[in-house]
């Protein structure tokens, strides 16, 4: 399987995330990738290319404007205004408060388009999340012209991100960007599936009232665990898109058992969408030792998964998301790759 990778996430590398009410180095850092690259060329899965620029047109279609120009402007804006740290948000268009009016103020900007506060932005965050959307975007053209699969090695991830907020480590949807993509090159119906252990609120929302796009999430539910307020089960898309929007909240403590139940369950679900192509949202913070996650799933788990998902039988593009046990992201991550490929 082709993998696309891009050298450039380094220059996403914040030195604060907060949590616990503290700064602690992010759990999202650059040593991920280099973990699951070293685990891809051991395993003898060597094709491996750097991406082309990325379609900046396929990324103004999907976002919105003003969120664009504030990840391009953000970081100047924070220097201009005399802070010594990085861009972290301190305040929110909360209930009852305007969420359509981007204030003029940086401070007002970051808390406008952030939807979580652990995630910062640095000088190079931008250039980084632009090289990782155009990893997806290869992988993605590589597929469309041929090939079974493909593996975005994607850093920053995505799926937190919707067209006009940025959290949950994510700046970018690299996989929303990947299922749109298969959508104008021809597949006239696309599937979402997210494993990531938690819910890709930012794929949810950007493809809640289409019929075309089916998006199925499995995670920690949305009473335990990050990003809290969507996730929910009722959540079952709206419009033309109703019927076309699957989550599986499960509990603290969850393993494969149950979890491969509603993987199975959500594989049917794909299938008599008719689906012609499918995107999934590849985290791996579902392990059993991730230090921010609490299903129990261990590392030969994703092997059978990706069989599990190969067994669809769709061209399909990977799209790297979480997973913070660093050791052990890149055996878990490369497992579902073989799992697939020997399914
Ligand atoms: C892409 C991805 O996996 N993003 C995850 C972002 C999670 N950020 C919030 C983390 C909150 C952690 N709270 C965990 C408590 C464990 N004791
Ligand atoms: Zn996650």
């Amino acid at each position: 399987m082709r993998v696309y990778f891009s050298e450039d996430h380094r220059r996403h590398f914040p030195q604060a995330e907060l949590y616990g009410g503290q700064f602690v180095t992010p759990f999202e850092r650059p040593s991920r990738a280099e973990y699951v690259l070293h685990r891809l060329k051991d395993r003898g899965l060597t094709d491996i290319h750097a991406p082309g620029a990325p379609d900046r047109a396929a990324i103004a279609a999907m976002y919105d404007a003003g969120y664009l120009t504030f990840l391009e402007t953000a970081w100047d804006q924070w220097k201009k205004a005399g802070y010594a740290g990085e861009i972290i948000a301190a305040c929110f268009p909360a209930r009852r408060m305007h969420d359509t009016r981007p204030p003029r103020n940086i401070d007002g900007q970051v808390g406008y388009y952030a939807l979580a506060s652990e995630t910062a932005i640095t000088g190079g965050t931008w250039d980084a999340a632009l090289s990782s959307a155009a990893s997806a975007q290869a992988a993605t053209a590589h597929v469309l012209s041929g090939a079974r699969a493909a593996f975005a090695l994607c850093r920053p991830p995505g799926h937190h991100a919707t067209a006009d907020m940025y959290g949950g480590y994510c700046f970018l949807n690299n996989a929303a960007l990947a299922a749109e993509q298969m959508r104008a090159g021809g597949a006239a119906r696309v599937a979402i599936l997210d494993i990531d252990f938690h819910h890709g609120n930012g794929t949810q929302d950007i493809f809640y009232d289409r019929g075309d796009v089916f998006f199925a999430s499995l995670h920690g539910a949305p009473e335990d665990a990050f990003p809290y307020f969507l996730g929910f089960a009722d959540e079952t898309g709206k419009g033309a898109g109703e019927g076309a929007n699957a989550n599986y909240p499960m509990l603290p403590g969850t393993a494969y058992d149950l979890w491969s139940q509603a993987l199975d369950d959500a594989i049917a679900r794909i299938r008599a969408f008719g689906a012609e192509a499918l995107v999934v949202s590849l985290g791996v913070d579902a392990y059993m030792r991730d230090p921010i996650s609490f299903f129990r799933l261990d590392s030969p788990d994703f092997l059978d998964a990706g069989r599990r998902i190969a067994k669809l039988g769709l061209p399909t593009v990977f799209c790297m998301e979480g997973g913070y046990a660093i050791e052990e992201v890149g055996v878990n991550t490369v497992n579902v790759l073989e799992g697939f490929e020997a399914g």
